[in-house]
Protein backbone atom coordinates (compact mmCIF):
# COMPACT_ATOMS: atom_id res chain seq x y z
CA UNK A 1 0.00 0.00 0.00
CA UNK A 2 1.05 3.76 -0.85
CA UNK A 3 2.38 5.92 1.68
CA UNK A 4 3.84 9.11 1.68
CA UNK A 5 6.82 8.86 3.95
CA UNK A 6 7.43 12.77 5.59
CA UNK A 7 10.68 14.31 6.05
CA UNK A 8 10.68 15.89 10.01
CA UNK A 9 14.33 16.78 10.39
CA UNK A 10 15.56 17.04 13.73
CA UNK A 11 16.29 20.28 15.52
CA UNK A 12 17.51 19.45 19.05
CA UNK A 13 18.19 16.26 19.94
CA UNK A 14 17.41 14.68 23.18
CA UNK A 15 20.13 14.54 26.06
CA UNK A 16 20.71 10.33 25.71
CA UNK A 17 20.58 9.89 21.92
CA UNK A 18 22.76 13.26 21.34
CA UNK A 19 25.50 11.53 23.37
CA UNK A 20 25.13 8.33 20.83
CA UNK A 21 25.17 10.40 17.79
CA UNK A 22 27.98 12.62 18.91
CA UNK A 23 31.10 11.66 16.71
CA UNK A 24 28.59 9.12 13.95
CA UNK A 25 26.68 11.85 12.37
CA UNK A 26 28.71 15.05 10.53
CA UNK A 27 27.58 18.42 12.45
CA UNK A 28 25.91 19.94 9.51
CA UNK A 29 24.00 16.66 7.90
CA UNK A 30 20.63 16.18 8.27
CA UNK A 31 18.74 13.84 9.95
CA UNK A 32 15.06 13.04 9.51
CA UNK A 33 12.56 11.32 11.46
CA UNK A 34 10.03 9.53 8.52
CA UNK A 35 6.54 8.47 9.54
CA UNK A 36 4.74 7.11 6.73
CA UNK A 37 1.30 8.49 6.54
CA UNK A 38 -2.09 7.93 4.53
CA UNK A 39 -3.63 11.73 5.04
CA UNK A 40 -0.81 13.81 3.90
CA UNK A 41 -3.97 16.50 3.86
CA UNK A 42 -4.01 16.38 7.64
CA UNK A 43 -0.18 17.59 8.06
CA UNK A 44 -0.84 20.85 9.50
CA UNK A 45 -2.54 19.86 12.83
CA UNK A 46 1.12 17.86 13.47
CA UNK A 47 1.62 18.62 16.98
CA UNK A 48 4.04 15.65 17.50
CA UNK A 49 5.37 12.08 16.66
CA UNK A 50 5.37 8.85 18.11
CA UNK A 51 7.57 6.05 18.01
CA UNK A 52 7.27 2.52 19.95
CA UNK A 53 9.14 2.89 23.30
CA UNK A 54 10.14 -0.45 23.19
CA UNK A 55 10.97 -0.72 18.83
CA UNK A 56 14.46 -0.83 18.09
CA UNK A 57 15.11 2.38 15.11
CA UNK A 58 18.03 2.81 12.85
CA UNK A 59 19.89 5.65 11.75
CA UNK A 60 20.79 5.17 8.54
CA UNK A 61 22.66 7.16 5.90
CA UNK A 62 20.47 7.72 2.79
CA UNK A 63 22.99 10.16 1.11
CA UNK A 64 25.65 12.57 1.56
CA UNK A 65 25.04 14.26 4.83
CA UNK A 66 21.62 12.95 5.19
CA UNK A 67 20.48 10.00 7.71
CA UNK A 68 17.03 8.87 8.45
CA UNK A 69 15.51 7.30 11.67
CA UNK A 70 12.92 4.16 10.92
CA UNK A 71 12.79 0.34 11.82
CA UNK A 72 15.37 -1.27 9.75
CA UNK A 73 12.10 -3.20 7.90
CA UNK A 74 11.30 0.05 6.18
CA UNK A 75 14.67 0.74 5.30
CA UNK A 76 15.36 -2.28 4.11
CA UNK A 77 12.54 -1.41 1.82
CA UNK A 78 13.30 1.39 0.89
CA UNK A 79 16.47 0.11 -0.65
CA UNK A 80 13.99 -1.70 -2.91
CA UNK A 81 12.63 1.59 -3.92
CA UNK A 82 16.06 3.40 -4.86
CA UNK A 83 16.91 5.05 -1.38
CA UNK A 84 19.83 3.95 -0.99
CA UNK A 85 21.60 3.80 -4.66
CA UNK A 86 23.33 7.47 -3.46
CA UNK A 87 25.34 5.70 -0.61
CA UNK A 88 27.63 3.75 -3.22
CA UNK A 89 27.18 0.08 -3.39
CA UNK A 90 23.23 -1.77 -3.01
CA UNK A 91 22.71 -3.49 0.17
CA UNK A 92 22.14 -6.98 -0.53
CA UNK A 93 21.10 -8.12 3.04
CA UNK A 94 19.66 -6.25 5.55
CA UNK A 95 23.38 -6.45 7.08
CA UNK A 96 24.23 -4.33 4.63
CA UNK A 97 22.61 -1.38 4.99
CA UNK A 98 24.22 2.01 6.13
CA UNK A 99 23.51 1.52 9.83
CA UNK A 100 25.04 4.38 11.78
CA UNK A 101 23.47 3.51 14.93
CA UNK A 102 20.76 1.64 16.28
CA UNK A 103 18.30 2.24 19.76
CA UNK A 104 15.25 1.54 21.06
CA UNK A 105 12.29 4.27 20.55
CA UNK A 106 12.33 5.09 24.30
CA UNK A 107 16.07 7.05 23.62
CA UNK A 108 15.06 9.18 21.31
CA UNK A 109 12.14 10.63 23.28
CA UNK A 110 12.26 14.34 24.33
CA UNK A 111 14.17 14.88 20.55
CA UNK A 112 12.71 18.21 18.54
CA UNK A 113 12.12 17.68 15.21
CA UNK A 114 10.39 20.29 12.31
CA UNK A 115 7.25 18.78 10.80
CA UNK A 116 6.41 20.11 7.15
CA UNK A 117 2.96 22.24 7.29
CA UNK A 118 2.62 22.10 10.99
CA UNK A 119 0.78 25.35 12.68
CA UNK A 120 3.68 24.40 15.33
CA UNK A 121 6.88 25.55 12.98
CA UNK A 122 8.31 26.43 16.53
CA UNK A 123 8.37 22.25 16.34
CA UNK A 124 7.25 19.26 17.78
CA UNK A 125 8.35 16.47 20.37
CA UNK A 126 9.13 12.64 19.42
CA UNK A 127 7.20 10.98 22.09
CA UNK A 128 6.41 7.34 23.03
CA UNK A 129 3.19 5.58 22.24
CA UNK A 130 2.50 1.59 23.08
CA UNK A 131 0.04 0.87 20.08
CA UNK A 132 2.97 1.89 17.23
CA UNK A 133 3.40 -1.55 14.77
CA UNK A 134 6.88 -2.55 14.25
CA UNK A 135 5.53 -4.24 11.03
CA UNK A 136 3.99 -1.60 9.47
CA UNK A 137 5.04 1.62 7.32
CA UNK A 138 8.39 3.30 8.82
CA UNK A 139 7.66 2.45 12.98
CA UNK A 140 7.21 5.85 13.10
CA UNK A 141 3.90 7.46 13.38
CA UNK A 142 3.25 11.50 13.13
CA UNK A 143 0.44 12.57 14.96
CA UNK A 144 -2.73 14.58 14.24
CA UNK A 145 -4.65 14.66 17.12
CA UNK A 146 -7.37 16.73 15.67
CA UNK A 147 -8.57 13.93 12.76
CA UNK A 148 -6.72 10.60 14.63
CA UNK A 149 -8.35 9.16 17.15
CA UNK A 150 -5.36 7.25 17.81
CA UNK A 151 -3.38 10.03 18.08
CA UNK A 152 -5.31 12.20 20.38
CA UNK A 153 -6.01 9.32 22.51
CA UNK A 154 -2.76 8.39 22.95
CA UNK A 155 -2.08 12.57 23.65
CA UNK A 156 -4.47 12.32 26.52
CA UNK A 157 -3.09 9.56 28.17
CA UNK A 158 0.80 10.84 28.33
CA UNK A 159 -0.41 14.62 29.59
CA UNK A 160 -2.37 12.28 32.28
CA UNK A 161 0.67 10.35 33.40
CA UNK A 162 3.71 12.16 31.76
CA UNK A 163 5.80 11.16 34.92
CA UNK A 164 4.64 7.27 34.56
CA UNK A 165 5.63 7.81 30.74
CA UNK A 166 9.46 10.32 31.54
CA UNK A 167 7.53 12.51 29.93
CA UNK A 168 7.53 16.60 30.19
CA UNK A 169 3.78 16.94 30.18
CA UNK A 170 4.54 20.00 28.22
CA UNK A 171 6.04 18.00 24.72
CA UNK A 172 2.31 16.36 24.79
CA UNK A 173 0.36 19.79 25.24
CA UNK A 174 0.58 21.53 22.19
CA UNK A 175 -1.84 23.37 20.78
CA UNK A 176 -4.90 21.58 19.06
CA UNK A 177 -6.05 23.71 15.56
CA UNK A 178 -8.88 22.51 13.56
CA UNK A 179 -7.86 21.05 9.59
CA UNK A 180 -11.25 19.83 8.31
CA UNK A 181 -14.89 20.41 8.88
CA UNK A 182 -17.03 17.36 8.84
CA UNK A 183 -20.75 17.67 8.75
CA UNK A 184 -21.21 14.93 11.41
CA UNK A 185 -18.19 15.49 13.90
CA UNK A 186 -17.33 19.62 13.33
CA UNK A 187 -13.83 20.28 12.72
CA UNK A 188 -12.04 18.65 15.60
CA UNK A 189 -13.19 15.18 14.21
CA UNK A 190 -11.30 12.76 16.83
CA UNK A 191 -11.75 14.66 20.07
CA UNK A 192 -15.12 14.02 19.04
CA UNK A 193 -15.33 10.73 18.21
CA UNK A 194 -13.15 9.84 21.12
CA UNK A 195 -15.72 11.28 23.24
CA UNK A 196 -19.16 10.02 21.65
CA UNK A 197 -17.95 6.42 21.93
CA UNK A 198 -16.68 7.12 25.21
CA UNK A 199 -12.71 5.96 24.77
CA UNK A 200 -10.85 6.60 28.04
CA UNK A 201 -7.44 5.41 26.99
CA UNK A 202 -5.32 3.97 24.14
CA UNK A 203 -6.05 0.06 25.37
CA UNK A 204 -9.71 0.55 23.93
CA UNK A 205 -8.71 -0.89 21.08
CA UNK A 206 -11.91 -2.18 19.45
CA UNK A 207 -13.18 1.64 20.05
CA UNK A 208 -10.50 3.11 18.57
CA UNK A 209 -10.84 1.06 15.31
CA UNK A 210 -13.89 1.96 14.98
CA UNK A 211 -13.68 5.52 15.19
CA UNK A 212 -10.56 5.68 13.42
CA UNK A 213 -12.34 3.99 10.52
CA UNK A 214 -15.70 6.53 11.23
CA UNK A 215 -13.00 9.38 10.93
CA UNK A 216 -11.15 8.25 7.60
CA UNK A 217 -14.48 8.11 6.01
CA UNK A 218 -16.28 11.03 7.05
CA UNK A 219 -13.05 13.09 6.41
CA UNK A 220 -12.41 11.97 3.07
CA UNK A 221 -16.14 11.72 1.86
CA UNK A 222 -17.03 14.81 3.04
CA UNK A 223 -14.67 16.86 4.59
CA UNK A 224 -13.28 20.19 4.06
CA UNK A 225 -9.93 21.54 4.20
CA UNK A 226 -9.98 24.43 6.49
CA UNK A 227 -6.48 25.83 6.32
CA UNK A 228 -3.46 26.09 3.77
CA UNK A 229 -3.17 26.53 -0.05
CA UNK A 230 -6.32 24.39 -0.73
CA UNK A 231 -8.84 26.10 1.89
CA UNK A 232 -12.65 25.66 1.09
CA UNK A 233 -11.63 22.67 -1.02
CA UNK A 234 -12.67 19.58 -0.52
CA UNK A 235 -10.15 16.91 1.19
CA UNK A 236 -11.04 14.11 -1.64
CA UNK A 237 -9.63 16.95 -4.51
CA UNK A 238 -7.28 18.58 -1.96
CA UNK A 239 -5.60 14.96 -0.65
CA UNK A 240 -3.03 14.67 -3.96
CA UNK A 241 -2.56 18.01 -4.45
CA UNK A 242 -1.16 18.67 -0.91
CA UNK A 243 0.78 15.12 -1.17
CA UNK A 244 2.28 16.42 -4.60
CA UNK A 245 3.42 20.06 -2.94
CA UNK A 246 5.16 17.88 -0.38
CA UNK A 247 6.99 15.75 -3.38
CA UNK A 248 7.81 18.67 -5.01
CA UNK A 249 9.23 20.35 -2.39
CA UNK A 250 11.28 17.23 -1.24
CA UNK A 251 9.92 17.31 2.42
CA UNK A 252 7.91 13.91 1.60
CA UNK A 253 8.44 10.90 -0.90
CA UNK A 254 6.23 8.02 -1.54
CA UNK A 255 7.13 4.58 0.38
CA UNK A 256 4.97 1.73 -0.57
CA UNK A 257 4.68 -0.84 2.16
CA UNK A 258 4.55 -4.73 0.61
CA UNK A 259 3.55 -6.40 3.96
CA UNK A 260 1.17 -3.25 4.42
CA UNK A 261 -2.79 -4.28 4.44
CA UNK A 262 -3.62 -4.22 0.94
CA UNK A 263 -6.89 -2.65 1.12
CA UNK A 264 -6.63 1.03 -0.52
CA UNK A 265 -8.50 3.27 1.85
CA UNK A 266 -7.88 6.65 0.05
CA UNK A 267 -6.06 6.60 -2.80
C1 LIG B 1 -1.18 10.85 10.01
C2 LIG B 1 -2.62 10.68 10.22
C3 LIG B 1 -3.59 11.65 10.39
C4 LIG B 1 -3.02 9.35 10.18
C5 LIG B 1 -4.88 11.27 10.57
C6 LIG B 1 -4.31 8.92 10.36
C7 LIG B 1 -5.27 9.90 10.56
P1 LIG B 1 -3.85 2.11 8.28
O1 LIG B 1 -5.09 2.52 7.59
O2 LIG B 1 -4.09 1.18 9.41
O3 LIG B 1 -2.72 1.65 7.35
N1 LIG B 1 0.38 4.51 11.20
C8 LIG B 1 1.33 4.43 10.23
N2 LIG B 1 2.25 3.53 10.54
C9 LIG B 1 1.89 3.01 11.73
C10 LIG B 1 2.47 2.04 12.59
N3 LIG B 1 3.62 1.43 12.29
N4 LIG B 1 1.83 1.74 13.75
C11 LIG B 1 0.68 2.38 14.08
N5 LIG B 1 0.10 3.32 13.31
C12 LIG B 1 0.69 3.64 12.16
O4 LIG B 1 -3.34 3.40 9.00
C13 LIG B 1 -2.44 4.30 8.46
C14 LIG B 1 -2.30 5.36 9.50
O5 LIG B 1 -1.89 4.72 10.71
C15 LIG B 1 -1.25 6.38 9.14
O6 LIG B 1 -1.86 7.64 8.77
C16 LIG B 1 -0.60 6.66 10.48
O7 LIG B 1 -1.35 7.72 11.02
C17 LIG B 1 -0.80 5.41 11.26
F1 LIG B 1 -5.82 12.17 10.74
O8 LIG B 1 -0.75 9.54 9.65
B1 LIG B 1 -1.76 8.52 9.92
C18 LIG B 1 -8.57 8.33 11.01
C19 LIG B 1 -7.08 8.28 10.86
N6 LIG B 1 -6.61 9.62 10.75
Amino acid sequence: QEYSAIKLQVKEWAPKIAELVKGKVEEDAKVYFVPATLRPETMYGQTNCFVGPKINYGLFKLKEKEYIVVTKRAAWNMAFQGHFFETGNFPKTQDQLPLVLEAPGSDFVGTLVNAPLSFHTEGVYILPMDGVSASKGTGVVTSVPSDSPDDYATLMDLIKKADYYGIKKEWAEKEIHPVIETPTYGNLTAPKLVKDLKIASPKDVNQLAKAKELAYMEGFYKGTMLVGEYKGEAVSAAKDKIRATLYESGDAFPFADPMGKVVSRSG
